[in-house]
């Protein structure tokens, strides 16, 4: 198999198990009459790429992990960043009315009922997370630090202190380590806690643990270079969401920075750097490289 089928097949693995996870939480909040569960149904049935569910699976499997109990720890991350598209679409953050190909939750319901789905979400996650641990028989340190690192991706140390400085840096001009203190945040922090949450589900040694850590923050960093470049290059039938919206909001971005090759070549160095740090840590794993190449060639 190539590398990028490889890719491809993982991606839609991770797709199918976990929509039959979010089909069954949305099920759930949708028996509610009330305009809320319909909400909740809506924004946990848009289509994403699912990467995130990806390198769940890629690290728990590298580390020697095999049971199915992992998709519902993945889907636990997976409903963290849906919460996190609604919100930034919001009419009071990136105001966008476009996601995974259709309008947004505030576009079709309204902004109160999209912020009140943004948080519902969040304990949704956490409740999720503590049935997949249980199921999966994980011991409570265990547990407590994959609550831990996901939770502290999602909050003010991650992903929303990344989004707050993101929001109050449009219209400036930013330096490339600025932008890198962003993004680190705003993207990087959950792709990384997806890499940490498999290894831990499967018992990783810290040494892998420190090289997880590292390869996600590579790779999270490199997604958003690359998304960056999307922004600027791809349509928004191409992409989903409304394209071009970076520079509408004057965001300063790595295309800004680099101009787009720049932004390219600096995106396959930073994926060629984390699939080096695996080797070095004797991290064996055809997923997770093809996986780190997916996310800075993708065309969507
Ligand atoms: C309270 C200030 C404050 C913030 C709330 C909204 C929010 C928290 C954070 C925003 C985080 C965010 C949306 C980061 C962007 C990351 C990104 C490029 C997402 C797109 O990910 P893909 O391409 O999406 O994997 P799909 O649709 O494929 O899942």
């Amino acid at each position: 198999m190539t590398e990028s089928a490889a890719a491809a097949t993982l991606l839609a693995e991770a797709r199918a198990l976990t929509d039959a996870q979010l089909a069954e939480v949305a099920a759930d909040f949708g028996r509610r009459s009330d305009r809320l569960g319909g909400a909740i149904s809506y924004a946990l049935g848009t289509i994403g790429k699912r990467i995130r569910p990806a390198l769940v699976l890629a690290c728990y499997r590298a580390c020697g992990g095999a049971g199915p109990g992992i998709a519902r720890l993945a889907t636990a991350v997976e409903i963290i960043h849906t919460y996190s598209l609604v919100h930034d679409d919001l009419p009071c953050m990136d105001d966008d009315t476009r996601r995974r190909g259709r309008p947004t939750t505030h576009v079709v319901f309204d902004a109160a009922i999209a912020t009140q789905v943004g948080y519902l979400l969040v304990p949704v996650a956490i409740g999720v997370l503590c049935q997949a641990t249980e199921e999966m028989g994980l011991s409570g340190p265990t547990h407590q630090a994959i609550a831990r690192d996901l939770l502290a991706a999602s909050g003010i140390g991650g992903m929303v202190g990344g989004q707050w400085l993101d929001l109050v840096a449009e219209g400036r001009v930013l330096d490339p380590a600025d932008l890198t203190a962003i993004h680190t945040r705003k993207t990087g922090a959950l792709i990384q806690a997806a890499c940490l949450v498999g290894g831990r589900a499967a018992g990783a040694a810290e040494p892998t643990l420190r090289a997880f850590a590292s390869f996600g923050a590579d790779i999270g960093l490199a997604f958003q270079v690359a998304d960056d470049v999307l922004d600027a290059t791809a349509t928004t039938d191409q992409l989903g969401k409304t394209a071009g919206r970076d520079v509408s909001l004057q965001k300063s971005t790595y295309v800004s920075l680099l101009g787009v090759e720049g932004a390219r070549a600096e995106a396959g160095r930073l994926a060629a750097g984390a699939i080096a740090g695996l080797q070095r840590a004797g991290v064996a794993s055809t997923a997770l490289v093809s996986l780190a190449h997916y996310i800075v060639q993708r065309q969507s």
